[in-house]
Parts: structure tokens; sequence; C-alpha cells
């Protein structure tokens, strides 16, 4: 089942948690918080195991940060004609909270990993096909085992009692209702890793483990799906986001990306977070293209939509983030263009 975040709706860097998109690959597990476990087993020389309890004991830490499908957008993708769709639709499987938990590096430290160790295998007490190869790196960085979302306990459809979170990186790869991390040399390519969550290249060559989602923005007011009732003042506002960093500049064009602004993104500024751009601006009532650019910390920008094409072989869905077109007609209809 999947259901998308209401993105037009939302004002700030934070999607309450009744309105955060939601992926769930084989249902909403019904877990007995009293019986969960987590076991991390494998090349360690110490296996151990957690309760909710014994893990409600360790320091939390967290912080504010987005998780993106990696097929939000695909229709971007992979459709060759623009579909005729709200932003919601096009947009909405990204969401920004903020998630606290028990750094997974405390825990793997108490299991004394064999040093010749470099993948985790990370598993869901969803009906067992749900697991992702992560490497230990991204594990001994800035992974937590979340236990809260947006200050209340995880809800059930967001991986009740806990979920891994691993910031910037494909929302497949944080997997809820964690039960296993299977600590290994090399991967597992499982089903999720080799078959949904992988792109096909130009020449037919496939690209796996393809982690962080790239620096991304959209436009999310004026945007498809809204009116806009007469020309004059608008403030135009939206989302930018980078899987690697902060975003450090995001800039707007009306002419269809001849001349470009920067917006002002003075509210706060995360690492790995969406960050509101905004910008005045006075519509004289003519036919317009808006969109934005974001840029992050390590130059990153966003590709144009022939450009993101051109990466990938025909048909390629995932981790799509080319500059988004709004065609604003004389009436005032938004729609979405290439
Ligand atoms: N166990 C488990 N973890 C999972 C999934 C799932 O189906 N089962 N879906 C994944 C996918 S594809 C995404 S994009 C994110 C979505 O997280 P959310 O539902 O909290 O938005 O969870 C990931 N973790
Ligand atoms: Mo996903």
């Amino acid at each position: 089942m999947v259901t998308f975040s209401p993105l037009g709706n939302q004002r700030g860097i934070i999607t309450p948690s009744g309105l955060h998109f939601g992926v769930h690959h084989s249902g909403i597990p019904d877990i007995d918080p009293e019986m969960h476990e987590l076991y991390i087993h494998g090349m360690t020389a110490n296996p151990v195991r957690f309760t909710l309890r014994d893990l409600e004991r360790y320091p939390l830490t967290g912080g504010i940060h987005f998780i993106e499908c990696g097929g939000n957008s695909f229709m971007q993708g992979y459709f060759k004609e623009p579909q005729e769709t709200s932003l919601d639709w096009l947009y909405g499987l990204v969401s920004g909270s903020e998630r606290i938990g028990v750094p997974v590096k405390l825990l793997l430290q108490e299991a004394d990993i064999d040093p010749k160790a470099k993948w985790v295998i990370a598993e869901g007490a969803d009906g067992g096909t749900m697991a992702r190869s992560i490497p230990l790196k991204k594990l001994m960085d800035d992974a937590i085992i979340a236990l809260y979302q947006n200050g209340e306990r995880l809800r059930p459809s967001q991986g009740y009692p806990i979920r891994l979170f691993l910031p910037g990186w494909e929302g497949n790869t944080s997997i809820k209702w964690l039960r296993r991390l299977e600590v290994t040399d090399r991967p597992a390519f499982t089903s999720e890793e080799s078959r949904h969550y992988s792109e096909t290249l130009p020449d037919g060559s496939i690209e796996g483990f393809s982690m962080y989602m790239h620096v991304k923005s959209v436009i999310t007011h004026p945007s498809a799906g809204q009116v806009m009732p007469d020309k004059g003042y608008y403030q135009i506002s939206g989302l930018a986001w980078s899987g690697l960093g902060k975003i450090t500049s995001v800039e707007v064009s009306d002419n269809g990306g001849e001349t470009w602004v920067p917006a002002d993104i003075s509210g706060p500024i995360h690492d790995k977070s969406l960050t509101q751009f905004s910008i005045p601006w006075r519509w004289d009532g003519r036919p317009v293209r808006l969109q934005s650019r974001a840029t992050d910390e390590f130059g990153n920008t966003e590709p144009t939509h022939a450009e993101w094409k051109s990466r990938y072989f025909e048909g390629t869905r995932n981790h799509y983030n080319a500059i988004q077109t709004w065609n604003i007609d004389a009436q005032g209809g938004i729609s979405n263009v290439f």
C-alpha cells in the first residue's frame, strides 16, 4: 500500500505524522511491543538482542530529516509525456520529521563486530521479504533505531515499535518494524535491492545500491492542483532537500529557466532535511513557466528533465530529481510540463 503526503497543504519542513506518506509492501504488521526483539548477529563475537525496554535506556539522539521513497516522482521519469496530475501525486512520497532514537553505532559496538565485516542485512518483521543490505559505514555514522517521530512514539504504519532510520538515504533502506541486523562481509542482493530499487543505465547495465537521494526541489505554492485566482502579488514557496547534506541555495525562474533569481532560504536549514524557500513575485496575467533549482553544500544541483532522461535507460523511474516546470496559463490554471 502507498499513501502520499498532501504537500500542497504543507507549510514548513515538518510533515504531521498523520499526513506522512507511507509505503508498506506487505501491509502493517500488528506487533506486541512486549514481545518484539532486535537481534544483532552474524560476524560478531558477541551476538546481542534487545527488547524495547532495553533500547529505551540508551542515550537518545536524532534530528530533523526528510525521508523520500526512491520512487518519488516516478511518473516524471517513467512516462514519455507529462502527466496531468497534482503536486501531491507527483511529489508526495517525501516528508519531513523529527526522529529520535538510539544510535545504531552503540548497539553494534556491544556486538563486538569482526573487523572483516563490511555490510549489515537489515530485516523487518513484516512477512520476511523486506530486507536491505546496508554498508556498515553508514550504520556507524548517523543511523538510528528510531523510537519517536515528531514528539510521539512511532505510529504502527511508521514502524512501531522500532525502525531503522538512515538520514538522506532511499526511503526503502529505513527498515520499519526492524527485527534483525545480520553482520556480514557482502551484500545479500535481496529482491528489494536487486529488483525494485535499482536503476537501468543507458547501456543496459544495472546501477544497484544507489543509496542516497539526489538534490531536489519543487515549488509547492503555486503548483498543479491549485489555481491562481487573479494577477498580482504571490509568494512563491517550496521545499528543497539533498540526501548528502545541507541546501545552500535555491533559485527560481519564471521564464522556463532562461534567467534565475535567488530565493530566500533563511528558515531553519538542517542536514539532509526539507528546507523551505520563498520569493515574492508579481504575476502579470500572461502565461509563464515557473521552475526552482536547488544546490547543496557539495555543489550538486538538479539536472533538466532532458539531462536526467539521458542518464538512465528509457522507462527507468527511480531517483528522479530533475527541475520541475509548472506551466501557468492565462486563466491561472497550473499544469505539469517537461
Ligand atoms: N519493514 C518494512 N520497512 C519498510 C517498508 C516496508 O514495506 N516494510 N517500506 C519501505 C519504503 S519503500 C519506504 S519509501 C519507507 C517509507 O517509510 P514511511 O512509511 O514511514 O513513510 O519505508 C521503508 N521501510
Ligand atoms: Mo520506497
